[in-house]
């Protein structure tokens, strides 16, 4: 059945059910962007043309929000708790709908049960039962209650499961053996799925899915409006709970800050303002959704304080016309050294409190400072006040950007029928390969036909030898592309090595999430033994990484130019 697009959401909503305070938080958000989602369904529709939509049937089940794992959040959405992974399912729940494919949503254990035919109290059925889903939406805590839950269904049908994983999992840390093994055993990793199962809330590595969320839009008018009505020394601080406030030396650079500017705040407080917002700050207390919107309109300066990491507020934010204003954290904050990192799946390290804004927006919108450094944060404060900037929004934070992003994946990505590249060489690439001039670079021959079918296509990628101890997502970046991990396969061989002309002694083949790669002193290559292993992520100064690049639409990096 060919999917239509849907622009009346009413009947969503009444899917999304009730009581809970965190669904009618999402529920409320999906109301106010009715229209924006319906006039962004119009224009994805123009573009795409005639293009075949498969329409499918899914189930989304938002495991955090259920009893049975919890539901922490719920009960803190009045006050000052997390918003972010609400703005996100929400805006995922409207995306599905709009994009016109067949939904059930549940949020108990119960409802799930009886959604995937389990008879309650017969969890482990040892029966694999057809399954009336295509694909599955969940997280974590959802992707444990179905293995419990779903007997052999879960093994015959985890292809067809996509998890919403905020932070992201790289290879390293989803492979079980080798998480065992090695020291990237985690809280949460481990579940063996392909890597691009797990669907981010920013392009954070490209193993995984970069799923995202939307921000409101504004039109020229409200734009121009904005820009008149900006009070140039207005200022909101990043932070709806107390606790964000209680950072070390920040009388210093808040004190700098007030020099300058009328101070805001968002902080949620019961009774009395909390003892660590400073008198001088005007709090607000928590603000409805659209209340804090059109707070940010007034503003000219959105600082952050370093807490919390990538969330949807400094998008918003910049969308509104505001400066964000954060700190640059030295040394980066990891899994190694932060405790909210600890326990999480990835080795990334941060740089600053929002990488994306630092590294896909940047100046004039972006500001990253060192806020022990009086007189950086003074400058950048003078200077912030001086700019005029335009409020600003990446295409693939749009409603049109998301529902584009998500319609390609659920059309192309396909986990279940491809039964992995063939490991240890056993395949040649599908050659020929096209030596590019300047010798360290591979471009695909134009001649598409080597792998019919295959998305992205095969002839978006560019093969790359990394310098020693840089990722391939860096080293992608480096020559203005990102690293596309499906075609590792097309590296994965002596004869791909020999094309880049590295000098290989000797070749062998093993699991490593960082092969395959070229390591300098006894010029070995090495080939990846095990496909689940295939990673963007991962450096170590003893490898040159063999990197699969492609190119990347502007303000939709996960997409290739080809790949609509
Ligand atoms: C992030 O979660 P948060 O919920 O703390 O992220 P924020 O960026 O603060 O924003 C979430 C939403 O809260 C809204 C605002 C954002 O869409 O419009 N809001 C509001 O309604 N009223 C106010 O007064 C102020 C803001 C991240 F998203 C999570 O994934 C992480 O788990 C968490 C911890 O790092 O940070």
């Amino acid at each position: 059945v060919q999917a239509v697009f849907r622009s009346n959401l009413s009947h969503l909503l009444e899917l999304m059910g009730s009581g809970k305070e965190s669904l009618i938080f999402m529920k409320k958000r999906t109301k106010r962007l009715t229209a924006q989602w319906a006039l962004a369904a119009q224009r994805l529709a123009r573009k795409l043309g005639s293009v075949w939509r498969d329409q499918k049937q899914i189930l989304v089940h938002i495991g955090f929000l259920t009893e049975e794992s919890g539901d922490v959040f719920s009960p803190r959405v009045l006050k000052g708790g997390p918003l972010g992974e609400m703005v996100q399912w929400a805006d995922i729940l409207a995306t599905l709908y709009v994009l016109g494919h067949g939904l059930r949503i549940t949020v108990s254990l119960k409802e799930l049960q009886s959604n995937l035919g389990v008879p309650p109290g017969r969890g482990n059925c040892p029966l694999a039962m057809p399954l009336p889903f295509d694909l599955i939406y969940t997280d974590y805590h959802g992707l444990q209650q179905m293995k419990q839950h779903m007997g052999l269904s879960f093994k015959q049908y985890r292809c067809r499961i996509r998890v919403i994983d905020t932070f992201g999992t790289e290879p390293a840390y989803n492979h079980e053996e080798y998480a065992t093994l090695h020291g990237y055993r985690t809280n949460w990793g481990y579940w063996n799925l392909h890597p691009r199962q797990f669907m981010t809330m920013f392009p954070h590595t490209p193993d995984n899915s970069f799923m995202g969320f939307v921000s409101e839009e504004l039109n020229e008018t409200e734009k121009q409006l904005i820009k008149g009505g900006k009070a140039s020394n207005m200022a909101v601080v990043y932070g709806k709970e107390a606790s964000i406030w209680k950072l070390q030396g920040k009388e210093k650079f808040l004190g700098i800050l007030n020099k300058y500017m009328e101070i805001h705040g968002t902080v949620y407080y019961e009774s009395q303002r909390p003892p660590e917002v400073p008198a001088f700050v005007k709090n607000h207390g928590l603000l409805p959704q659209p209340e804090f919107q059109q707070l940010l309109r007034k503003a000219k300066l959105f600082i952050g304080f370093g807490f919390p990491y990538e969330g949807p507020a400094p998008l918003e934010a910049i969308a509104n016309g505001c400066v964000f204003l954060q700190s640059r954290f030295s040394p980066p904050h990891s899994s190694l050294n932060h405790e909210f990192f600890r326990g999480k799946p990835t080795s990334r390290e941060v740089f600053s409190q929002h990488p994306y804004a630092e590294n896909f927006i940047g100046k004039p919108h972006v500001w990253t400072v060192d806020y022990n450094n009086s007189e950086e944060f003074e400058a950048a404060i003078k200077a912030i006040m001086r700019t005029q900037v335009d409020p600003y929004l990446p295409y693939e934070y749009t409603c049109e950007g998301m529902l584009e992003r998500i319609h390609a994946y659920i059309q192309h990505q396909d986990f279940c029928a491809a039964p992995g590249p063939a490991p240890l060489g056993a395949r040649a690439p599908p050659s020929p390969f096209v030596l590019a001039p300047n010798a360290t670079h591979l471009e695909w021959a134009q001649n598409a036909s080597l792998a019919p079918g295959a998305w992205p296509p095969a002839h978006s990628l560019r093969a790359w030898l990394a310098t020693a101890g840089r990722a391939c997502t860096d080293a992608c970046l480096d020559h203005g592309l990102i690293c596309e991990p499906s075609f590792f396969p097309f590296l994965n061989s002596q004869d791909a090595f020999q094309k880049l002309q590295v000098p290989c002694d000797s070749t062998e083949s093993e699991m490593n999430h960082l092969y395959p790669a070229f390591a300098q002193p006894g010029r070995e290559c090495f080939l990846q033994k095990e496909p689940l292993l295939f990673s963007c992520a991962g450096a170590s100064a003893k490898y040159h990484r063999l990197c699969p690049c492609r190119d990347f639409r502007k303000g939709q990096v996960a997409l290739c130019r080809d790949c609509l």
